[in-house]
C-alpha cells in the first residue's frame, strides 16, 4: 500500500489545482514502481496533528481519486474517519475504507457496511493531537488485541463480512517505543483474529529514535521495518517507498513459498 500524501506544502493550500497535480504525478510513480493499494487522505494523523473539517478533507481527496480511477483500476483506500468522506470517497471510485479510528465516529460502521467494501481497523490510544503524552498499557499486545476483537464483533454485527475486515495495530498512535517494538515482535499472535493484518511502520518516528536519524534517512530502517512485519505474518505493508519496498517483499514471498 502507498502513501498519497495530500496535505498542502507551505507554497498551496490542500486541493488547489497544484497539489492535486503533484499527488496524481506521485500516484502514477507508485503504479510504475509495482503498488498493489493506493492509500490517499486529506487528513494528516500524525502526532500532534489537527482536526481537519470534511469540507477541506473532500477537496483534497475526491478530484485525486477521480484523476486516478481515470488511468487506472488500481484499488484505492480512502484513509478517513468520517462516514460523509467515505461515501463520497468510494462513489467516486475508491475500494477500500482505512479508518485509522476503527469505524467509532457515529454512523460509520453503518455506512460501510452499506458500502459492502473492504475496511481497515486502527487501533488508537487517545487522538492524533494527545495521544503521544503519555501512552500507557498494562499488556500493550493484549489490550490493542482486546480493542481489535471489540471493533471485528461491532463490524461483523453491523453487516461487514469478515473477508472484508483488514485490523492494524496502530503502530506510532499512543505508543512509545516499547510499545511499539512490542507490538512488532508479536505480530504472529494477531493471526489468531483470523482477519487480514494490516501494518504501518515507514518512516516513523520508532524508526528514527533506533537509527537516531531525521525522516528523510529512514528508507533503509524503513524497508527492514516491512519485511521484518512481513515475515511475521502482516498482508499489506503501508509505505512511502514502493520500489524498494517491492524488491523487498519479493524476496520474503519466495522464502514462504519453499515447500518444507
Ligand atoms: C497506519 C497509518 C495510517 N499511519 C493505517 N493508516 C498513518 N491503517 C496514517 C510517527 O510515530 O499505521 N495504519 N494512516 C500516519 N500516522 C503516523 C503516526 C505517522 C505516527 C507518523 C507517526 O512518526
Amino acid at each position: 500500500m502507498g502513501i498519497i500524501n495530500t496535505t498542502p506544502d507551505s507554497f498551496s493550500d490542500g486541493g488547489s489545482f497544484d497539489t492535486t497535480e503533484k499527488a496524481f504525478q506521485h500516484a502514477q510513480q507508485m503504479i510504475g514502481d509495482g503498488v498493489d493499494i493506493l492509500d490517499v487522505g486529506g487528513e494528516s494523523t500524525r502526532p500532534g496533528s489537527q482536526y481537519v473539517d470534511q469540507a477541506q478533507e473532500l477537496e483534497r481527496t475526491i478530484p485525486l481519486i477521480k484523476a486516478i480511477r481515470e488511468i487506472s483500476d488500481i484499488p484505492i483506500s480512502i484513509d478517513t474517519n468520517k462516514p460523509g468522506v467515505m461515501q463520497k470517497a468510494i462513489d467516486a471510485g475508491a475500494n477500500i475504507i482505512n479508518s485509522i479510528d476503527a469505524l467509532r465516529q457515529e454512523n460509520a460502521l453503518a455506512v460501510a457496511a452499506e458500502l459492502g467494501v473492504p475496511v481497515c481497523l486502527m487501533h488508537m490510544q487517545g487522538t492524533p493531537e494527545n495521544m503521544q503524552k503519555e501512552p500507557h498499557y498494562n499488556d500493550v499486545v493484549a489490550e490493542v488485541k482486546v480493542f481489535l476483537q471489540q471493533r471485528i464483533d461491532a463490524a461483523l454485527t453491523a453487516g461487514i463480512d469478515r473477508s472484508n475486515i483488514i485490523v492494524d495495530p496502530g503502530f506510532g498512535f499512543g505508543k512509545t517505543l516499547q510499545h511499539n517494538l512490542h507490538l512488532l515482535s508479536s505480530l504472529t499472535s494477531f493471526q489468531s483474529l483470523d482477519v487480514s493484518l494490516l501494518v504501518g511502520l515507514s518512516r516513523k518516528r520508532m524508526i528514527g529514535t533506533i537509527l537516531d536519524k531525521p525522516v528523510d534517512q529512514r528508507v533503509y530502517g524503513s524497508i527492514s521495518s516491512a519485511v521484518i512485519a512481513v515475515m511475521q505474518g502482516a498482508d499489506i505493508v503501508r509505505v512511502h517507498d514502493v520500489a524498494e519496498t517491492v524488491d523487498a517483499i519479493k524476496m520474503v514471498k519466495a522464502l514462504k513459498q519453499v515447500k518444507t
